[in-house]
C-alpha cells in the first residue's frame, strides 16, 4: 500500500448550492438554517463532508461567486450566528464542513475595488489588474468565460480592469503581496472558526502572465489552457498559501482546475508538492464545449470519457489524488447528461452512482443526485436565472439566433439544470419553500423527491445508502488500486479495485441496449450489489451496474 491514508481520501463529499437546498424564512432563497433543518437527513444518507456554496456578503451577480465581504455572510443565507450553529451541528454528528472561498476574483462592489477604481495612485489600485486601452479597444483579445470581452473600460481612470468572468467580478492581482496577505488572513478567519477546508474556485487562474500577450486560440477551452490557467507563479503562489495557513492544520483543499490537464496535475497535488490535497480536474466536464464553450456543443462519446479516466489515474499514479465527480453546480444534472433521464432514470442513476462511488478518488455528489433529479426544462428566456446563460443569450441573439433555438441549448447544457430547488416532497415548491422560490422548482417534483425516495425500498435514494454503506467498510474503493478491463462491446465499463486481501469487480452498461461483458472467473465472484434483480449471467440488461468481490 503505497498511498497515504488521510480521512479525506476515506470520506465523501456532498455538494450544497445554498441558494437552492432549503428555504427557511419563505423569501424563496436557500439558507443556512434551512441546511441546518436537514443535518439528520446528509447524516443519515451517510455522507460525511459538506461542500458548502458561497455564503458570504454578495451582490449575488454570479450567486454567490462575487463576494463584497470575506468575513461576514450574506443576509440572505442568514447570520455568523447561523453559520456557527451549521458547523457545530455538523461536528456534533461527526461530519465535516469545506467551505467554498474564490481567491482569483472579488466583487466590484468590494471595498477594495470601490477604493482600486478610485484613481490610479489609489493604495488599492495594484490590487486589480489595470490596463490601458489600444485606441479605444481592450488592452487584448482575451475572452470572458462568460461571454464578450475579459476587460471592462472604466471612465473614471479611463483604463480598463481584467474580469476572467463578469465585469462585476475582477480579477485580484495575485501579483501584490499584499493582497495576498490579505487573502491568507481570510482563510485564516475562517480556519481559526474550526472549517476542515475549503473548495478553491479556479485557483488554476490565479497567476496572470505579466505580458498580457494577445492570444492566439481556436478555442474558448484553448484560451483557457494556453492563457489563463497554470500561470508562470501559480506554484509560487499556492505553496506560500500552503506555508503561511493550510500547514497549521489539518485540513482538506481541493481546488477547482479550469486547464488543469493531466500532465500537469501532480504539479498541483503531488504528495511532495506542498500545495493542495486535490483537485476537481474539468477534462470530462468540458466534453462537448465547442469553440465557443457549452452553447456551442460537439459531439463526444464513453470512450473520451473512458480516456480522460484512465489516463488521469495514470498520471495521479500513487502520488496525486483527485475528486470523483460527474456533475456539480455548473454543469447539467449527471442522469440527463450521462444517462438516460426519460426511460431508464432510475437504472442509469444507479450506474452513475456506482461508477462516481467506486472509482479511485474522493467521491464528491452533489445535491439531488442521490434522489436523481434531472435536467429542467425552461420554455421561455425569463425563467433563466444564470448570468452565464443570460449573457450567451444575449451574445447569440444578438448574432441572430432565435429564442426557441437558445432555449433549447440552454435546457440541455446551461447551470440553471442544476439550480432548480432541492425536492424534498409533493407539497408546495417541493417543500423547497413556503413562497415562490428565486428559480423554478422542476414540475418533475411531485413525483421526484426525498419523501418518495424514502418510501420506495428500490430508489436511487436507498441505492446511494447501499453504495455509501459498501464504501465505508471498503479499503479497496478507499485506496485500492484501480485497474480498467478491456470489453469487446463498448457499451460496457469494466474495472477492479484492489488492496490488500481485497478486490472488487465493477462492471456498468453505460446504454439503452443489452450488453455481454467479460470476466473469466465470473462464477467464482459474489455479487454485492446491482441495480437489477438476480443479475447473473455475462448478459447485462439497459444501464444495468453490478458491483462483485472476487
Ligand atoms: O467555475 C469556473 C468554471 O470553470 C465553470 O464555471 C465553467 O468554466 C463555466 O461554467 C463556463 O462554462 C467556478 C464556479 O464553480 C462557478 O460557479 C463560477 O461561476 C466561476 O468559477 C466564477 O467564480
Ligand atoms: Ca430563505
Amino acid at each position: 500500500m503505497l498511498v497515504q491514508k488521510k480521512w479525506w481520501k476515506e470520506e465523501v463529499i456532498y455538494q450544497i448550492y445554498p441558494r437552492s437546498f432549503q428555504d427557511s424564512n419563505g423569501d424563496g432563497i436557500g439558507d443556512i438554517p434551512g441546511i441546518i433543518s436537514r443535518l439528520d437527513y446528509l447524516k443519515d444518507l451517510g455522507v460525511d463532508i459538506i461542500w458548502l456554496g458561497p455564503v458570504y456578503k454578495t451582490p449575488n451577480d454570479d450567486n454567490g461567486y462575487d463576494i463584497s465581504n470575506y468575513y461576514e455572510i450574506e443576509p440572505e443565507f442568514g447570520t455568523m450566528d447561523d453559520f456557527d450553529h451549521f458547523l457545530k451541528g455538523l461536528k456534533e454528528r461527526g461530519m465535516r464542513l469545506v467551505m467554498d472561498i474564490v481567491l482569483n476574483h472579488s466583487s466590484d462592489e468590494h471595498e477594495w475595488f470601490e477604493q482600486s477604481r478610485e484613481s490610479k495612485d489609489n493604495a488599492f489600485r495594484d490590487y486589480y489588474i489595470w490596463k490601458e486601452g489600444n485606441d479605444g479597444l481592450p488592452p487584448n483579445n482575451w475572452l470572458s468565460f462568460f461571454g464578450g470581452s475579459a476587460w471592462e473600460y472604466d471612465q473614471q481612470t479611463d483604463e480598463y480592469y481584467l474580469h476572467l468572468f463578469t465585469k462585476k467580478q475582477p480579477d485580484l492581482n495575485w501579483e501584490n503581496p499584499e493582497l495576498r496577505r490579505k487573502l491568507y488572513d481570510i482563510m485564516l478567519f475562517w480556519l481559526d472558526k474550526g472549517i476542515d477546508g475549503f473548495r478553491m474556485d479556479v485557483i488554476s487562474l490565479i497567476s496572470k502572465r505579466q505580458d498580457f500577450a494577445y492570444a492566439n486560440f481556436k478555442s474558448f477551452g484553448q484560451l483557457v489552457e494556453t492563457t489563463y490557467a497554470n500561470g508562470p507563479r501559480v506554484h509560487e503562489f499556492i505553496q506560500e498559501m500552503y506555508a503561511k495557513v493550510l500547514a497549521r492544520y489539518d485540513v482538506m483543499t481541493v481546488g477547482e482546475g479550469p486547464g488543469i490537464t493531466k500532465d500537469v496535475g501532480l504539479d498541483y497535488v503531488g504528495a511532495d508538492r506542498a500545495e493542495l490535497n486535490m483537485i476537481f480536474h474539468l477534462e470530462h466536464m468540458f466534453l462537448g464545449f465547442g469553440p465557443r464553450g457549452r452553447f456551442d456543443p460537439v459531439p463526444y462519446n464513453w470512450d473520451d470519457i473512458k480516456m480522460i479516466i484512465r489516463d488521469w489515474d495514470d498520471a495521479m499514479g500513487e502520488q496525486g489524488w483527485i475528486s470523483v465527480f460527474l456533475d456539480n453546480h455548473d454543469f447539467p444534472r449527471m442522469v440527463s447528461r450521462f444517462g438516460n433521464d426519460h426511460t431508464f432514470r432510475i437504472e442509469s442513476a444507479k450506474m452513475l452512482a456506482m461508477m462516481v462511488l467506486t472509482l479511485k478518488g474522493t467521491p464528491c455528489i452533489y445535491q439531488g443526485s442521490e434522489i436523481a433529479m434531472t435536467n429542467v426544462q425552461f420554455n421561455s428566456i425569463d425563467q433563466f436565472r444564470d448570468i452565464e446563460t443570460i449573457n450567451f443569450y444575449k451574445e447569440f441573439s444578438g448574432e441572430g439566433m432565435s429564442d426557441q433555438e437558445f432555449i433549447e441549448l440552454a435546457n440541455q447544457y446551461g447551470r440553471d439544470n442544476v439550480r432548480t430547488p432541492m425536492q424534498w416532497d409533493a407539497t408546495a415548491h417541493g417543500g423547497f419553500s413556503s413562497s415562490d422560490p428565486w428559480i423554478a422548482v422542476n414540475p418533475n417534483f411531485r413525483e421526484i423527491n426525498v419523501l418518495n425516495a424514502k418510501e420506495d425500498p428500490d430508489s436511487v435514494y436507498y441505492f446511494y445508502k447501499a453504495l455509501l454503506e459498501i464504501r465505508k467498510k471498503s479499503t479497496a474503493l478507499k485506496y485500492g488500486k484501480w485497474q480498467e478491463l478491456n470489453q469487446s462491446d463498448s457499451n460496457v465499463y469494466v474495472y477492479t479495485r484492489e488492496a490488500e486481501n481485497e478486490k472488487l469487480l465493477i462492471v456498468l452498461n453505460h446504454s439503452d441496449n443489452l450488453a455481454m461483458f467479460e470476466y473469466s472467473a465470473i462464477e467464482q465472484c459474489q455479487i454485492l450489489l446491482s441495480n437489477y434483480k438476480n443479475s447473473d449471467s455475462r448478459q447485462l440488461k439497459a444501464w444495468e451496474c453490478r458491483l462483485y468481490r472476487i
